[in-house]
């Protein structure tokens, strides 16, 4: 690293204070102009080394926006006209289950959010004093939010305890348009175009953004939601995706984990026993997906009924939420191998969201190839969590090494290494500050 650990924090810091409105952390400055739910769940970690409080603050808008479901939406809108598709076309007024007083999406997004909280809870309690009082007050409202978006995981998306987690629109996967979901958009026919406002387009280049045809089935899964005012048990019947989103359930596994353990230091055994059961059999469906051939876990088709064999970051997942020691292994070698991290090609010894190898890589087009700093710091996380230093210490170096640009780009160009997508990006800021800063990291206090 030429550039010093100091200025890449200083950096980090001034992102986040830039994208803070006081109540929430925009995603990016222009792009993404409100509260993303998964990318508020990590930016949290970051708030916490240094502001408790803030931390908590944002916490406070992401449960104020959770449905009488216990569903935690993907967006929280802001005051922020400049944002397609915005509350008018999700309209999600008309569901049963919202929010008051908040508006926000119809569907949601990876379960990180327990994870998240445990690490602020580790921080605050590292911090003590008010930091640790106020955290303890806070963890007793957080629980039991967790545990209804957990109980609304298993109930709405796994209704017939199949053991994978089911998502409605590609969005829901937090990898919007990863070739993982090729088949099942195939199979989405959009019968009423949308007039699409891609404000999108004049923040990032259309070249590193989904096409408007994928847009359009975008807004048509949103459509069909809509008819259905988003009730849970109508939107199976009417919705042209149904997919078994293998990383999602992983991100549930770990989360399960995360939360028994905080019901535990809260005291609440019967939560945290139901936690663990719902953890192993989230990490039972996660090792029934793998491809024998390739050792690669998969997402599977409801509607189809079939496995997806496509390669991708996802196919990891393993490697998040760990596993029997010999496939966790295999998972590893492949990450760590010549077609992933150790690619010839790569700019920094990071794994890209679609092997480069992959004659389907597009190293310039969002989840379709390049490499993503918050997937870097989650896999380093998840490695460090499951006793691999090794790997963890690895994805933090080249991590930071790839932010030492100071653009903390959205997504990177694996060969070259330039920054794509939105710059200033608030979850790519809190990877360099927590993996400058944690304890975890670096050995030392905070
Ligand atoms: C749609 C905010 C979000 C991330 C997603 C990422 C991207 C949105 C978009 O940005 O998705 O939700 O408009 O492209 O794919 O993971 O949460 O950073």
């Amino acid at each position: 690293m030429t550039i010093s650990a100091e200025t890449i924090r200083a950096a980090a810091i001034a992102v986040l204070v830039e994208n803070d409105t006081g109540t929430l952390i925009r995603a990016a400055p222009r792009l993404y102009p409100h509260q993303w739910s998964w990318d508020a769940a990590f930016i949290s970690v970051g708030l916490a080394h240094r502001s408790v409080p803030r931390a908590i603050v944002e916490w406070r808008t992401i449960f104020g926006a959770q449905w009488t479901t216990g569903m935690l939406p993907h967006i929280v809108f802001a005051e922020a006209p400049d944002y397609f598709p915005g509350p008018d076309v999700w309209g999600t007024q008309e569901a049963v289950a919202r929010p008051a007083g908040v508006q926000t999406s119809g569907i949601c997004q990876p379960p990180v959010h327990a994870l998240c909280v445990e690490q602020v809870a580790l921080i605050a309690r590292a911090k003590g004093g008010a930091d640790a009082a106020q955290l303890e007050e806070f963890i007793a409202d957080a629980v039991p939010r967790l545990a209804r978006w957990h109980a609304w995981l298993s109930r709405a998306r796994d209704p017939e305890g199949r053991g994978l987690i089911e998502i409605h629109h590609g969005w829901e996967s937090g990898m919007d348009n990863s070739p993982r979901f090729d088949s099942v958009y195939a199979d989405v026919h959009v019968r009423e175009p949308a007039v699409l406002k891609r404000t999108d387009l004049v923040h990032a280049s259309a070249a590193e953004r989904p096409t408007d045809a994928e847009y359009q089935r975008y807004l048509w899964l949103i459509h069909q939601l809509r008819s259905v005012a988003y009730d849970d048990a109508r939107a199976v019947e009417v919705i042209d995706f149904r997919c078994g989103d293998v990383f999602i359930t992983a991100c549930l596994a770990v989360s399960s984990e995360a939360l028994a353990r905080l019901a535990d230091s809260i005291g609440d055994v019967q939560l945290a026993a139901s936690e663990r059961r719902r953890a192993a059999r989230c990490r039972e469906a996660v090792l029934a997906s793998i491809d024998p051939a390739t050792g690669l876990c998969r997402d599977y088709d409801y509607r189809a009924g079939r496995w997806l064999d496509v390669s991708s970051i996802a196919g990891f997942s393993l490697l998040i939420c760990d596993g029997p020691t010999d496939a966790v292994l295999r998972q590893r070698a492949l990450l760590t191998g010549p077609h992933w991290m150790g690619h010839p090609q790569n700019r920094h010894p990071l794994p890209g969201s679609v092997s480069l190898d992959d004659p389907g890589c597009q190293p310039r087009a969002y989840w379709r190839g390049p490499v993503w700093p918050i997937m870097n710091w989650f896999f380093a996380h998840c490695a460090l969590a499951r006793g691999d230093g090794e790997l963890g210490a690895a994805l933090r170096r080249a991590g930071l090494d790839q932010l030492s640009g100071l653009e903390f780009g959205e997504y990177y160009e694996p060969c070259t290494g330039e920054a794509l997508g939105s710059h200033r990006q608030s979850w790519t800021a809190m990877a360099a500050l927590d993996w400058l800063t944690a304890a975890r990291w670096t050995g030392a206090g905070g």
